[in-house]
């Protein structure tokens, strides 16, 4: 069917339903129905926009080697996991509220996950299943059982391949496509990701290849050849020819929060019209956001402590999904084949958290008034905007652009979230609108946005009012809103991150900014009796700090956070560093840090004067969290003179390069003034030596 045919088709069948509700309405429904505006959006392009939430998995070679890409000549008999079980993906996406999965059907590397015939670089090369696996159509399975859409990324780059940058190459990946696309039924997306050309193995030449993104992969035919094997699915691409999805120019999980779902029809994409799309674009290509768990998008055991916060990932929901765009969380696969359990318990936590913020919509079939409605129709009034049914809306008159709806929440409601929705089916339309309530009589500003799209969250302090106006301030022509929530989102309740500077102050910070802190300094347990953080306590020796988040209307309260201090920072000077930012290293803040010059070489010694004679039972080194300048042999020595040492203690931190965590080292009490820790060897075998933190233990 083609676009225009699809559109013909739904406009009747409108027109029926309308016909049936005419006689509440005394016009001519025919003429009521807006002409779309601009471009609209494909069918099949509406059908994955309300897919909303769906994951990403790499998993490779690399997930082997520790590398983010591989190079092409990693060897095949690499790849075992010994637990692989795609049903646990499965499982585990269904759970936390995904709708489908992307894999990495290839990715750079050329290894392939499925068994192709027209390679021997794939599972089949592999000890995993004696040869005889194939993930893709494990997962194909898989996603059947659980109700979940199946996606495909295949890389266009392949750095193993003998003949990539020749026209065999298109050959190659066509008939790549082809079995993907007709051997694992219904293809949701494909994914043709934008790194392409660069060095690599190729067959053992070990060349730089360059391509003509533009032209070498003639992505019309490709995709002519996509669309026939697979007529309901959607193609991302961030180069070449303008495909159905847009990238939106950041792998950091957002998108602009003013996000036209339009481009222009050709030229170039700058990060500017990725983030924010163009408003007067000619084409429909919607913004989708890809972000991983992790750092990286492969699996590294030493990124187990650093996949994303709850509150990290709420944001990462709300500057996707409730910015008009859609939601690509990558899971990076683990050795064994599994997620991880600390992504699992992750996306977990978001989808209660989701759930409890979004399942009750106060402004659901409220009584509301407005200024203006489409032809005084029964259906375009303001109950259409808040029935919960997306395919029905509050409209205005031709050519009014700026009108309210205000509605009644009855009483004194308490709320801290606003979304909205737009009739996309006739084009995204509002380019302005702002929210207010009426609280104790008066009516109060809460926030004034631009773009609407298929879905848009607003995110608020929370507030109680008893009426919410909504106003839109400018369309591009008669705006339509299928839906309208209000909700009150509880408060995310993780315990609150306590730290101390270098002078002894002790901040306390909850992940909510609305909620309430209590802390004790004395060990004891803190409970809403304690006292209540009202800005930085100034502390002057060793204390144990604990302290609960509190949500001030519930009194629900947070796990108990407890860091220990020992002595306090204030008067130690770190000799012989001009550099004043080496004070990083004893901040109390782990997201700072100093490196050594690049001049130095290992062995590198930080050598502080303590400010007086203390006797110390052991230390504490926190690496910066990255792969540079992790110190893995090091020495700590003593000195009352600064100038006689003696080494305390020396060895390695283990595992320090998979897991860059807190070293604690102790040893037997000595008296110091001075303390030295020199660092011997990094993990990369270079020159550099990093440090986030460094403290001391006393008896
Ligand atoms: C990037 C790729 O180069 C990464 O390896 C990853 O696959 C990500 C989703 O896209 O640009």
């Amino acid at each position: 069917m083609t676009f225009k045919s699809i559109i013909t088709s739904q406009i009747a069948s409108f027109c029926l339903t309308t016909a049936l509700l005419s006689s509440y309405s005394s016009i001519s429904t025919s003429q009521s129905i807006p002409q779309a505006v601009g471009a609209v959006p494909t069918e099949n392009q509406l059908k994955w926009q309300e897919m909303e939430y769906y994951a990403f998995v790499h998993f490779s070679t690399n997930t082997y080697t520790n590398q983010e890409w591989g190079f092409g000549d990693d060897d095949p008999k690499i790849f075992n996991p010994t637990q692989l079980d795609c049903r646990q993906w499965a499982r585990v996406c269904k759970e936390a509220g995904m709708k489908g999965i992307i894999i990495t059907a290839k990715h750079h590397s050329g290894f392939c996950l499925w068994p192709s015939k027209y390679t021997e670089y794939s599972v089949k090369n592999s000890p995993w299943k004696n040869g005889k696996g194939d993930i893709v159509g494990d997962l194909a399975k898989a996603c059947k059982e659980y109700g979940l859409k199946l996606g495909i990324y295949l890389s266009p780059w392949d750095r193993n391949f003998a003949d990539y940058g020749k026209p065999e190459y298109i050959t190659y990946f066509r008939n790549q496509l082809r079995e993907l696309m007709t051997q694992y039924g219904d293809i949701f997306e494909i994914w043709f990701d934008g790194a392409n050309g660069g060095d690599g193995y190729y067959g053992g030449t070990r060349g730089t290849r360059k391509i003509d993104r533009t032209t070498y992969y003639d992505w019309s035919n490709t995709y002519k050849l996509i669309r026939e094997l697979q007529p309901k699915i959607v193609i991302w691409n961030d180069g070449g020819d303008r495909a159905d999805l847009r990238w939106v120019g950041t792998e950091e999980g957002y998108v602009g929060e003013k996000n036209w779902s339009l481009l222009n029809a050709k030229g170039d994409v700058p990060e500017d019209m990725l983030r924010h799309g163009v408003e007067n674009g000619e084409v429909w290509v919607p913004g989708e956001v890809n972000t991983s768990t992790r750092p990286g998008w492969f699996y590294h055991e030493y990124e187990d402590s650093r996949v994303k916060t709850l509150p990290d990932l709420m944001n990462t929901y709300h500057h996707s999904i409730g910015r008009n765009g859609t939601l690509l969380l990558n899971f990076p696969i683990d050795k064994r084949g599994l997620i991880h359990e600390n992504d699992e318990k992750a996306v977990k936590a978001l989808a209660k958290a989701v759930k409890e913020a979004y399942s009750v919509n106060l402004a659901q079939n409220k009584k509301a008034t407005v200024t203006n409605t489409r032809e005084n129709a029964l259906m375009f009034n303001a109950s259409k905007a808040l029935d919960g049914d997306k395919n029905t809306y509050w409209a205005t008159d031709e050519g009014i652009t700026n009108a309210s709806i205000t509605i009644d929440l009855g009483k004194p409601t308490v709320f801290n979230r606003f979304m909205a929705q737009e009739y996309i089916r006739l084009g995204q339309r509002v380019k302005s609108f702002k929210i207010e309530a009426l609280i104790d009589g008066n009516w109060k500003e809460l926030a004034q946005q631009t773009t609407i799209g298929y879905k848009r969250i607003l995110v608020f302090p929370t507030v109680k009012a008893s009426k919410v106006r909504f106003t839109i301030l400018d369309a591009k022509a008669c705006p339509l809103i299928s839906n309208i929530g209000i909700y009150n989102a509880p408060q995310i309740l993780t315990a609150p991150s306590i730290k101390r500077n270098q002078a002894g102050e002790v901040t306390i910070k909850a992940d909510d900014p609305e909620s309430l802190v209590y802390y004790t300094l004395n060990g004891s347990t803190p409970t809403t009796k304690s006292a209540k953080y009202a800005g930085t306590i100034q502390t002057n020796g060793k204390v144990t700090v604990k302290a609960i988040a509190v949500e001030a209307s519930t009194k629900k309260s947070s796990e108990i956070a407890e860091e220990k201090f020992d002595i306090v920072k204030k008067d130690w000077k770190i000799m012989g560093i001009a550099d004043e930012k080496v004070y990083k290293v004893i901040d109390g803040n782990a997201h700072t840090a100093w490196y050594q010059a690049k001049t130095q070489t290992l062995p590198a010694d930080l050598v502080i004067d303590l400010g007086k004679d203390i006797t110390l039972t052991g230390f504490k080194y926190l690496p910066w969290q990255s792969t540079d300048g992790v110190i893995a042999k090091y020495q700590f020595s003593v000195s009352l003179d600064g100038i006689n040492w003696s080494i305390v203690n020396e060895g390695e931190f283990s595992n320090i390069k998979n897991n860059p965590l807190l070293q604690v080292k102790t040893f037997a009490p000595s008296k110091a003034k001075f303390i030295k820790f020199t660092a011997l060897k990094n993990t990369k075998n270079d020159n550099w030596a990093g440090y986030a933190e460094l403290d001391v233990i006393t008896k």
